[in-house]
C-alpha cells in the first residue's frame, strides 16, 4: 500500500486493509482519519470494522465521510481539527486518497498557507489530480460572502455581518439593541460592536436586514442606520404582524403598511450584497413574517431551523403555526446539501459552546426535530414542546418596537420613553 506524504504530520493512501492498521501503527502512525463514506463498493471494510481495528492497533480514529462533489467547508474545518489536535503522524484515505489531498489543499489555500495557482502543481508532484479541489475553491470564491457571527449571550441571539471581499460591501442581519427589563435602561453593545468590526474591515454597509420582528429582543435596525444611512428591509407579510399586535396592543395610530422600513422584501426577490446574488425566501411557522435571506451559499434562516442538538424554533407565537413552520423547513432544505445555514439563535444545550453554522446536509442527516420525521411527527413534537415553554421574557417589550422597524417610543414631553405592556393579552402563563 503506497503511503503518500503530504506534510510532515499527513499522509494518505488508497484504501487499505484492515489488516494493515497493526503496521500503520508500527510505522509511527497515531491516528487514521477516514474520509470514505460507507457503501461505496463491496470491498471497503466500512467505518465500523476501520474503527475497531484503528483502536485495536492502538490508533485514534476520525471519520469525516466526503463526497468529492459535495464538500463542505465544515468537512475541512474537521480535517483540520483532527489533524492539529493528533499527537503524531496522521494517515488518512478514502478510495484513492485523493480526497483527502483534496481536504488538506482546501483548508491551506482558505487558510492563507497556499495559493490557489499552486494547488494544481503541488497535486501533480504527488501524483494526484486535484481538479476537484481548483473547483471548490473558485466556486467559493464567487459565491461564498464571509460571515461573521456576533453572539449576544443576555438573549441567545447570534447577529451577522454578511460581507463580498471583492467589493467590501456588506448586509447586518438581525442587529440586537440591548435593554435591560430590570432598570429598563437600553444600549447600543452590541449594535457598536458590530459598526467597530464594519470600521476595522473597511466595510461599506449597504443593507440593515431583519429576518422576522423578534420577540425577545429589541431590533438596533433604525440605530445603526442613524451611524450609517444604510436602508433597513424586511419581509412584505409584516404588514400582518403589524396587523396583528396593533390590535394586542390597541394601538390606533399604528401604521401597518410596512413604511416604518426603507424596503419590503416579497418572497422570490433579489438583491445584490456587492457582487454577490440575495434572494428572499419566504419561511413562515415561527412568526407570519418569517423569511430567510439567501446570500450566495449562506442562507440566514433565523428562527426555523437552530443547531441539530437543538432542533428548530417555537411556532406558538401570535400567528405561529407549526405546519407552515415544517413546510418552511421543507423548503430551506430543499437548497443544495453544502449551503451554509446560519441560525439566529442558540441556547447553549448542555452548556456546550455556541454555535450558529450548519450546512443543509448536516441539519438533514442530524437535526432532532427534523431527520427521520414527517409533518404530522414534526408538528406532534413542536406543539408539544411549546406547551412547555413560558412565553420569552421580552416579548410584550419587543414586539411594539420593532414592529415599528427598531425604533422605541416616542418620547413623552418629560423627554422619557415609555412601553405599554397589555395585561392579560397572551397565553402561556406559569398557572
Ligand atoms: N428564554 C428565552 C426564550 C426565547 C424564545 O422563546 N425564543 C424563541 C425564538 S424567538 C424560540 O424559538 N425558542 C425555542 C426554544 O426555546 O426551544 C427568552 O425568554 O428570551
Ligand atoms: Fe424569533
Amino acid at each position: 500500500m503506497p503511503l503518500i506524504q503530504i506534510t510532515e504530520k499527513l499522509w494518505v493512501s488508497p484504501q487499505p486493509g484492515v489488516d494493515e492498521f497493526p503496521c500503520f501503527h508500527d510505522q509511527g502512525f497515531e491516528t487514521l482519519i477516514n474520509v470514505r463514506p460507507d457503501g461505496e463498493d463491496a470491498e471497503q471494510p466500512g467505518n465500523a470494522k476501520e474503527k475497531d481495528a484503528a483502536h485495536h492497533a492502538g490508533m485514534d480514529y476520525a471519520f469525516i465521510p466526503v463526497a468529492a462533489s459535495s464538500i463542505t467547508e465544515a468537512d475541512v474545518r474537521a480535517f483540520q481539527k483532527t489533524l492539529g489536535e493528533a499527537d503524531g503522524k496522521v494517515l488518512a484515505h478514502c478510495k484513492s486518497g485523493t480526497r483527502a489531498v483534496l481536504l488538506h489543499l482546501i483548508g491551506e489555500v482558505l487558510d492563507g498557507r497556499m495559493k490557489p495557482g499552486d494547488v494544481a502543481a503541488f497535486g501533480k508532484s504527488h501524483g494526484f489530480d486535484v481538479s476537484g479541489a481548483e473547483k471548490w475553491l473558485s466556486r467559493h470564491h464567487q459565491m461564498r460572502p464571509e460571515v461573521k457571527g456576533f453572539f449576544d449571550p443576555r438573549t441567545w441571539s447570534v447577529q451577522y455581518v454578511v460581507s463580498d471581499s471583492a467589493t467590501g460591501k456588506c448586509a447586518i442581519i438581525d442587529p440586537v439593541l440591548d435593554f435591560d427589563e430590570k432598570s429598563g435602561a437600553t444600549a447600543t453593545k452590541n449594535a457598536d460592536a458590530i459598526l467597530d468590526y464594519v470600521e476595522a474591515k473597511g466595510l461599506e454597509v449597504e443593507w440593515i436586514l431583519d429576518t422576522h420582528p423578534h420577540a425577545d429582543h429589541f431590533s438596533a435596525a433604525r440605530y445603526i442606520r442613524s451611524k450609517t444611512a444604510a436602508p433597513t428591509a424586511i419581509g412584505e407579510r409584516v404588514v400582518d404582524v403589524q396587523e396583528l399586535w396593533k390590535g394586542i396592543y390597541n394601538w390606533q395610530s399604528l401604521p401597518t403598511d410596512g413604511s416604518q422600513w426603507d424596503k419590503l422584501f416579497a418572497h422570490d426577490e433579489e438583491f445584490t450584497v456587492g457582487s454577490i446574488k440575495g434572494r428572499v425566501m419566504f419561511s413562515p411557522g415561527h412568526t407570519l413574517a418569517s423569511i430567510t435571506y439567501f446570500i450566495g451559499n449562506a442562507a440566514f434562516v433565523h428562527d426555523t431551523i437552530f443547531q441539530p442538538d437543538s432542533g428548530t424554533a417555537r411556532a406558538d407565537f401570535p400567528g405561529g403555526n407549526a405546519f407552515e413552520l415544517w413546510k418552511s423547513i421543507q423548503t430551506i432544505l430543499a437548497l443544495p446539501d453544502e449551503t451554509r445555514l446560519f441560525t439566529g439563535h442558540d441556547y447553549q444545550p448542555e452548556g456546550r459552546q455556541p454555535k450558529w453554522e450548519s450546512t443543509v446536509g448536516q441539519q438533514k442527516r442530524e437535526n432532532k426535530h427534523i431527520a427521520g420525521q414527517d409533518a404530522a411527527s414534526f408538528v406532534k413534537v413542536r406543539t408539544e414542546r411549546d406547551k412547555t415553554l413560558p412565553m420569552p421574557k421580552l416579548i410584550l417589550h419587543s414586539l411594539q418596537v420593532n414592529i415599528r422597524g427598531g425604533r422605541l417610543p416616542e418620547p413623552e414631553e418629560n423627554g422619557k420613553r415609555y412601553l405599554k405592556i397589555p395585561l392579560d393579552a397572551l397565553e402561556g402563563a406559569p398557572w
